[in-house]
C-alpha cells in the first residue's frame, strides 16, 4: 500500500514538474527537445531493465531449481553482469554524443550574442546594442522567437551553471573562461532558469528568466534600453535624489544619471522587470522597498548591503523611483 502510494505520489510530481515553466521535459526549443527525447529514452530503458531484473530477483529467490541454476551460472554473470552493461552504455554513450553533436561544437554563425556573466548570486546581462554600443541588463533576458542566439558564458566569481531546461541543457559558467551554447526559443513565451551549481548561501535564490518575444517587438526593445530612461518626473523626483543621495549609484548604473555602478545589477529598466533580485520575489513596489532596507529579509545571503537607516517614506519613494525605469 504505502509502496503504492509513493508510486502514485512520484508520477504525480513527475507530470507537475513536467507542466511547469521550468522543466526540461516541456522543450521549446530544438536544443531542449533533444534533451527530453534523450531523457524519456533513457526513462523508458531504465522502466524495462527494471522491470527485468525483478523478474530475474523474483526466479532466484522463489523459481523452479533449474532457472534458479540458469541465473547464478558463471556464463549468465558473465552475459547480464558484465557484456549486457557495458555494450548498453557504450551505445547510449555514442547515441547521446551524436545526438548532442550540434551543442558540443556548432559551427554556424550566430544570429545574435547575449553575454551573461554568473556574479553572487545574480546575471549580468550584455547585448551587443543596435548603435554597436553594449547595453547592460540584469537577471531578465530577453530573446526574439526563431532565433539562434549565442550565449556568451562567464563567471566573475565562483562557478555557476547557466541553465534553462526548456531551452536547453546546462553549461558551466568558469571563472576565466568563456564558455559557449546557443539555444532558440521557438515559440513565445517566458522560460524560467535556475543556476545549476552550488555557489553559496544565496544559490537556490539564484534564478532567472529568459523572455521570448516576437522580434519586432524584441527589436524595439532593444532600441529602447539602448537609449537612456526618460528623465524621472515630478511624482519620482524626491526617489531619484535619494537614490542618488544615498550612494545607490556606487554599486548600481541608471543610464542618463550620475549613477554609473558596476558592482551590482543595472537599474536603468528595473521596473519593466517581472522579478527582482535574480526571480526570488515579484517585482512590486512594496518587495523593492522591503529589499532596499534588508536584502537578506527576503533573499538571505544576498551581497547587497542593507539600508536601515532610510525611513519608511523614503525608501517607498527609492521603490517608486525604481519602478518608473522601464
Ligand atoms: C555595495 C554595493 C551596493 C550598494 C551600495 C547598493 N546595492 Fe543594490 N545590489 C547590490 C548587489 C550585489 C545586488 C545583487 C543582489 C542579489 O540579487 O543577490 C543588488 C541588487 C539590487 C536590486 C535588485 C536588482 C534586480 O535586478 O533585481 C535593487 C532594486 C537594488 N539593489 C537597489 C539598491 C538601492 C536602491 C540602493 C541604495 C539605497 C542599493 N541597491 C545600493 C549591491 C549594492
Ligand atoms: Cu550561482
Amino acid at each position: 500500500m504505502k509502496v503504492l502510494r509513493a508510486l502514485v505520489l512520484g508520477t504525480g510530481l513527475l507530470m507537475l514538474t513536467a507542466c511547469q515553466r521550468q522543466s526540461a521535459l516541456a522543450p521549446a526549443g530544438e536544443e531542449a527537445a533533444r534533451v527530453a527525447l534523450l531523457s524519456w529514452i533513457l526513462f523508458a530503458g531504465a522502466a524495462v531493465i527494471f522491470a527485468v531484473v525483478l523478474v530475474a530477483l523474483g526466479f532466484a529467490i522463489a523459481g523452479p531449481e533449474r532457472i534458479r541454476r540458469w541465473l547464478r551460472a558463471e556464463a549468465a554473470i558473465r552475459l547480464w553482469g558484465i557484456a549486457f552493461p557495458a555494450v548498453t552504455l557504450a551505445v547510449l554513450l555514442g547515441y547521446g554524443l551524436w545526438l548532442m553533436r550540434e551543442t558540443v561544437a556548432n559551427p554556424r554563425q550566430p544570429e545574435m550574442r547575449v553575454e551573461v556573466t554568473g556574479e553572487q548570486f545574480w546575471w549580468r546581462v550584455t547585448y551587443d546594442g543596435p548603435a554597436g554600443k553594449p547595453v547592460a541588463e540584469a537577471n531578465e533576458i530577453r530573446i526574439p522567437v526563431g532565433v539562434e542566439v549565442e550565449f556568451v558564458l562567464r563567471s566573475a566569481d565562483v562557478i555557476h551553471s547557466f541553465w534553462v531546461p526548456s531551452l536547453g541543457g546546462k553549461l558551466d559558467m568558469i571563472p576565466g573562461r568563456t564558455n559557449r551554447m546557443w539555444l532558440k526559443a521557438e515559440r513565445p513565451g517566458i522560460y524560467r532558469g535556475q543556476c545549476a551549481e552550488y555557489c553559496g548561501t544565496a544559490h537556490a535564490q539564484m534564478a532567472l528568466e529568459i523572455v521570448a518575444m516576437p522580434q519586432p517587438e524584441f527589436d524595439a526593445w532593444l532600441a529602447a534600453a539602448d537609449s537612456p530612461p526618460a528623465p524621472a518626473g515630478e511624482a519620482v523626483e524626491r526617489g531619484a535624489a535619494l537614490f542618488l543621495a544615498s550612494g545607490c549609484g556606487a554599486c548600481h548604473a541608471v543610464r542618463g544619471t550620475p549613477a554609473a555602478g558596476a558592482i551590482g545589477p543595472d537599474l536603468s529598466r528595473m521596473g519593466g522587470r517581472r522579478f527582482l533580485a535574480a526571480a526570488t520575489v515579484p517585482n512590486t513596489t512594496e518587495n523593492l522597498a522591503r529589499f532596499i532596507v534588508e536584502p537578506a529579509a527576503l533573499k538571505p545571503g544576498s551581497l547587497m548591503p542593507p539600508f536601515a537607516i532610510l525611513s519608511g517614506e523614503e525608501r517607498q519613494a527609492i521603490a517608486n523611483y525604481l519602478a518608473s525605469l522601464k
